[in-house]
């Protein structure tokens, strides 16, 4: 007879350790059962920040994770130390926060993009996130990027740390939904998630600065549960994750205004940057495809491998 196995999800990993908090809110210390490790050889880690796992109790107070539940989705990244595979940062991920501000440091949308792609190719949901509203000099700017991406379809928001309006329509966002925080260094993740979740007081100011150097880079998330439901995931920086492997000729597949022109390109392998019979470059000449959005996507698709 086994013992009562209990669901949890895991919401911190140091390798050996999971910290897993069962559904009534307690948190617990758990190690993998023996099979568990063997698992999964192809990652490094059979047992993810973010998955759902089943446990039992141990007399010592710790736990026996047993088994995992599938997972919906995975943010990875290529396993460092001579490990080889992929290593899983996060799962069962609803909503890629993509944070960028309006000054200090200015925005760019071909970050905006790039990290909309990562989301994408990860099937994680993108939202846009510009933070400093009180830095952004005029609404018109904002009424053009809301339009932009809204009219693609993805999720816009605007905050300030001193703007408690929009601290709450991101604690709306975020109930009972798991949101990772992506974005360059400096756009006020971490103070908005202070915001969001008053009592975390994670330090701010630039952690990148350190793993600019090599040290201290994280190489782990950590969900942090949300007093009003939900968990949200602080990174250091999407250049942690790196990106995903894309080929050329799919990446305007994650480009949503591009899925239409695309299908009646001459060539079934057009990149769309310089091949005769392109729709999607004749669209953006008719101005159906923003400047801005194309001109990214060049910039991505120059980066891929061939
Ligand atoms: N003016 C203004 N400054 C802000 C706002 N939000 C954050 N800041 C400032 O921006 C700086 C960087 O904030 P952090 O929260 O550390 O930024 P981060 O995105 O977590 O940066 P990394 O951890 O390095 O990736 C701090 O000096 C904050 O006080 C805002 O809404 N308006
Ligand atoms: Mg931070
Ligand atoms: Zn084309």
């Amino acid at each position: 007879m086994q013992s009562e196995q209990i669901k949890g999800r895991v919401v911190l990993s140091t390798g050996s350790w999971y910290s897993v908090i069962a559904e009534n809110g307690s948190m617990i210390k758990c190690r993998l059962a023996g099979k568990m490790r063997l698992s999964e050889l192809k990652q490094t880690n059979p047992v993810a920040v973010g998955d759902i796992v089943y446990y039992a109790e141990n007399s010592d107070g710790t736990g026996t994770i047993s088994d995992v539940e599938d997972r919906t989705n995975k943010i990875t990244r290529l396993a460092t130390h001579g490990r080889r595979g992929e290593q899983i940062l996060v799962s069962n991920v609803d909503y890629g926060i993509v944070v960028q501000s309006f000054k200090q440091p200015a925005y760019k949308t071909g970050f905006i993009d790039r990290f909309i792609v990562t989301c994408e190719a990860y099937e994680v949901e993108p939202v846009v996130l510009m933070n400093k509203m009180d830095l952004c000099g005029s609404d018109a700017e904002t009424d053009k990027l809301r339009e932009l991406y809204e009219g693609l379809g993805y999720k816009f928001y605007t905050s300030a740390i001193d703007d408690e309006a929009s601290i709450i329509r991101l604690r709306d966002l975020m109930k009972n939904r798991t949101s990772v925080f992506i974005g360059p260094s400096g756009v006020g993740k971490t103070s908005l998630l202070n915001m969001i979740e008053p009592g975390i007081e994670k330090p701010i100011g630039s952690i990148s600065t350190f793993s600019n150097k090599g040290k201290h880079t994280t190489t782990f998330a950590e969900l942090i549960p949300l007093s009003f439901g939900g968990y949200l995931v602080d990174t250091p920086g999407i250049r942690e994750f790196g990106l995903v492997n894309i080929e050329p000729a799919e990446l305007s597949l994650y480009y949503p205004e591009m899925l239409e022109p695309r299908e009646r390109c001459r060539y079934y392998n057009c990149t769309h940057v310089h091949e005769p019979g392109c729709a999607v470059i004749e669209a953006v000449e008719n101005g159906l495809i923003a400047p801005s959005r194309y001109a990214s996507y060049r910039q991505i698709v120059t980066t891929l491998d061939t």
